[in-house]
C-alpha cells in the first residue's frame, strides 16, 4: 500500500488511515489501488455499451463499432449520459423539496414549514407570480406548480431563466441551447444516445449543455431556493470543522448525503428533551448532530453544526470508534460505509426508497411522518452508545474554527443592502474578480491537496473565492474560512474582507447550492449590463469525481464561466469532443473547459483571464 503521507493533506485523515490499516479495515485507497491500473478504453471514452451488437472499443486499429458509430460519437454520448447522471441527481433533490413545499400547502405535514415568507414572496415575483396581499398558502401552491411544471413537456424555458441576462438567453435560444423542462432534457439525452438516433458529437454535446443547464438554472435553484424557504435562508456564523468534531463523551451521530429534508429533522429530534435525558441516563453528556459531505453543508449554512468532513473522510469518521449512527439520505454515500459500519457499534441508516443499502436499517422517511421517524432514528443512535467499546475510539486533533452562511442575501445585507459595493471593489481593483471552487474529493489525487492550493493562490492575487460542497471542509481545515485569513490575502481584497470582517473564501452552501453563485453571477451581469461570459470570473472543480459535478462544470462553462478541472472527463479518446470541450465552446457560449493539474499555473490561468475581461470592460487589469 501506498504511504498514508501520499494519501491525503490531513493529520486527522493520516491518523485515521493508520488506525485503519492497523485493524486491517479497508478503505478506498486501498480499493482504488486494486483497481489500478483502469480499463484504457473506458478511459479514453471509447467504449459503448448502448446495445447488444457490442459492447464495442474503438481504436485507431478498429474505429468503428458494430453499427457504425465511430469514437467521436460514442465519447460525445457517453459523456453526455454522464453529465445527465449528474443533472439528474440535483434535480431529483430539488423536486424533492417540491413535494415538501406540496405537503406543507396540502397541510399534510406540520414537521415542515414555511420559514421564510419574504423568501417565498421574492421568489414568486421572480417567475411572474402574483404576491401583493396574497395569504401565503396561496402563494406557495402557485410557485410549487410552477416548479412541478419546470419539470415537464410544456415549457418553453424553466422559470428561474427570468434571473439570465437577456443577451445569454438569446445565446441559448440560437444554439438550441434554452432549457425547457428538466426531466424532458434528461429523457431527450437518453432517447438520443440511443443507437440509431443522435449521431454527431456536436450536436449532442449541445443537448448535454441543455441539460446541464436545466440542472443548473432549473432542478439545483429550484433545489436550493425551496430549502432557504422551508428551513431559513442562511446567515453568517461560526462553526467548527475536522474529525475532531466528533466527542468522546457524546453520542454522535452523523448525517451524510444532499437533502436537507433529512437531515434537519434528525437535528431537531436529537435536541429532543427525552432523548437527551436518555442519551444521559446512558452515561452520554449529550447528542452530538455533526455533518458529513453536502447534507453536512446544508445544515452548517443554516444551523451552524460543525463538519466532520468531505467526501474522504467519510470513512475514516466511522474509524474514530465513536459513531453511533450515520443516517444517509442519497448521493456520494460510498456503499462501503455500510462495511465499515459493520466492523464498529455504528448503526448504518438509509432514508430513501431511491437510495438503499443492502445490510442498512431502512426507513422510508416521509414529510407526514418526518419528525416519528426522525425520532426513532436519533433513538437508535443513542442506544447504541451502550454498545461502544471504549478501547477503540481515537479521535484525532482539536478541531479548527470556521465561518459560514454566505446566502446571497447575507452577503447583500453586509453591504449594505445592495451588490453595489461589490459592483465598486470589483471595478476599483480591490476585488479583481472571482472563483467558485467547488466539488469533490477523489483518491487519485492527494486529498485536498489541489482544492487548498488552488484558493491559497487566487487569494493572493486578490482573487475572492467562494466554495461549496467538498471543498468547503478543505478550505475550513486550512484555516482559509475564518476573517483572519485575510492575512494570506492580497491587499486589496484584505482591504476589503478586512472592513466586512469576512473571511477571503465564502462558504456558499452545498453543491446544489452553486445555484446561488450562477444567482450572483447573473446579478453582477445585470448590474453591469453585461453577459455573465464578460465578468471577471471563473469556476473550477480540482478534485472532483462525480456526474455531478460534471453537470456543475458544463453548466457553469455553458452560462458563459470559465471553468478548471484539475484532471479530464473521459473524454480523451475523442479529438473534437475534447478540442470542442477546451476551445470550441468558446465561440459558442464564449467560455470553455480548461485541465491543469498544477494549481499555480490553474491560478495564472485564471489571473490571465481575469485581466483580459477586466480590461474588455475598462477596468484596468
Ligand atoms: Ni458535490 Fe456533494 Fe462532495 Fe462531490 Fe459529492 S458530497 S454534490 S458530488 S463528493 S462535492
Ligand atoms: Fe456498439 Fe453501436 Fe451498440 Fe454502441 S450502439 S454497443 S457502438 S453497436
Amino acid at each position: 500500500p501506498r504511504p498514508v503521507e501520499e494519501l491525503t493533506i490531513w493529520d486527522d485523515a493520516k491518523a485515521m488511515l493508520r488506525k485503519a490499516r492497523a485493524e486491517g479495515i479497508q478503505t478506498v485507497h486501498d480499493r482504488l489501488d486494486r483497481q489500478t491500473p483502469h480499463c484504457k478504453f473506458c478511459e479514453l471514452g471509447t467504449t459503448c455499451r448502448n446495445c447488444t451488437m457490442g459492447p464495442c472499443r474503438v481504436s485507431e486499429k478498429n474505429p468503428l463499432g458494430v453499427c457504425g458509430a465511430d469514437a467521436d460519437v460514442i465519447v460525445a454520448r457517453n459523456f453526455g449520459r454522464f453529465v445527465t447522471g449528474g443533472a439528474a441527481g440535483h434535480s431529483d433533490h430539488g423536486r424533492d423539496l417540491i413535494e415538501v413545499l406540496e405537503a406543507i400547502v396540502e397541510g399534510e405535514t406540520k414537521d415542515y414549514r414555511i420559514t421564510d415568507e419574504n423568501k417565498l414572496r421574492a421568489i414568486a415575483a421572480e417567475i411572474g407570480i402574483e404576491t401583493d396581499g396574497r395569504p401565503v398558502m396561496d402563494v406557495a401552491r402557485d410557485v410549487m406548480e410552477c416548479f412541478f411544471a419546470d419539470f415537464g413537456s410544456r415549457r418553453k424555458e424553466v422559470s428561474f431563466l427570468a434571473r439570465v441576462p437577456q443577451v445569454r438567453k438569446d445565446k441559448w435560444a440560437g444554439l438550441k441551447m434554452t432549457p425547457r423542462g428538466v426531466d424532458r432534457e434528461i429523457a431527450e439525452m437518453m432517447h438520443r444516445t440511443h443507437m440509431g438516433c443522435d449521431n454527431d458529437a456536436p450536436n449532442t454535446l449541445i443537448h448535454a449543455a441543455r441539460t446541464a443547464l436545466a440542472d443548473g438554472w432549473g432542478g439545483s435553484m429550484i433545489g436550493t431556493e425551496l430549502s432557504d424557504v422551508i428551513f431559513g435562508v442562511p446567515t453568517p456564523k461560526m462553526s467548527t470543522a475536522n474529525l475532531g468534531v466528533i466527542k468522546a463523551d457524546k453520542v454522535n451521530l452523523l448525517v451524510h448525503g444532499h437533502n436537507p429534508v433529512v437531515s434537519e429533522m434528525i437535528l431537531a429530534a436529537a435536541r429532543e428533551p427525552e432523548l437527551l435525558a436518555r442519551a444521559r441516563e446512558l452515561g452520554a453528556t449529550g447528542i452530538n448532530v455533526a455533518g458529513l459531505c453536502c447534507t453536512g453543508n446544508e445544515l452548517l449554512m443554516r444551523q451552524g453544526i460543525p463538519m466532520a468532513g468531505n467526501h474522504l473522510m467519510t470513512e475514516l469518521a466511522i474509524i474514530t470508534g465513536a459513531v453511533e449512527a450515520i443516517v444517509v439520505d442519497y448521493q456520494c454515500i460510498m456503499p462501503s460505509l455500510v462495511q465499515i459500519s459493520g466492523c464498529y457499534h455504528t448503526k448504518f441508516i438509509d432514508t430513501a426508497n431511491k437510495a438503499r443499502f443492502t445490510g442498512a436499517i431502512h426507513f422510508d422517511f416521509q414529510p407526514r411522518t418526518a419528525m416519528k421517524q426522525a425520532r426513532e432514528i436519533v433513538s437508535i443512535a443513542v442506544e447504541a452508545f451502550a454498545r461502544r467499546d471504549p478501547g477503540r475510539v481515537d479521535i484525532p486533533g482539536e478541531p479548527v474554527e470556521i465561518m459560514t452562511g454566505f446566502s446571497n442575501e447575507a452577503v447583500t445585507a453586509a453591504l449594505g443592502g445592495s451588490l453595489d459595493p461589490l459592483v465598486q471593489a470589483i471595478a476599483s481593483g480591490d476585488i479583481r474578480g472571482a472563483v467558485g471552487i467547488v466539488g469533490c474529493n477523489n483518491p487519485k489525487i492527494k486529498q485536498d491537496s489541489m482544492n487548498v492550493k488552488l484558493a491559497e493562490e487566487l487569494i493572493k492575487k486578490d482573487i475572492l473565492v467562494l466554495v461549496t460542497g467538498c471543498v468547503t471542509t478543505a478550505a475550513g481545515k486550512a484555516g482559509l474560512l475564518v476573517p483572519d485569513a485575510i492575512e494570506k490575502a492580497g491587499p486589496g481584497l484584505k482591504k476589503v474582507c478586512g472592513a466586512l470582517g469576512i473571511p477571503p473564501v465564502l462558504h456558499y452552501g452545498s453543491c446544489v447550492d452553486n445555484a446561488r453563485i450562477l444567482q450572483l453571477c447573473a446579478a453582477l451581469a445585470n448590474a453591469l449590463n453585461v453577459d455573465i461570459s464578460d465578468l471577471p470570473v471563473g469556476a473550477s472543480s480540482p478534485e472532483w469525481y462525480s456526474e455531478k459535478a460534471a453537470a456543475i462544470g458544463l453548466y457553469a462553462v455553458a452560462s458563459g464561466i470559465y471553468t478548471h478541472l484539475g484532471h479530464p472527463p473521459n473524454i480523451l479518446g475523442s479529438e473534437t469532443v475534447t478540442n470542442l470541450a477546451v476551445s470550441g465552446l468558446e465561440d459558442l457560449v464564449g467560455a470553455t473547459f480548461f485541465i491543469e493539474g498544477d494549481m499555480v499555473k490553474a491560478a495564472d490561468m485564471f489571473d490571465e483571464r481575469i485581466k483580459t475581461k477586466r480590461k474588455a470592460l475598462g477596468l484596468g487589469e
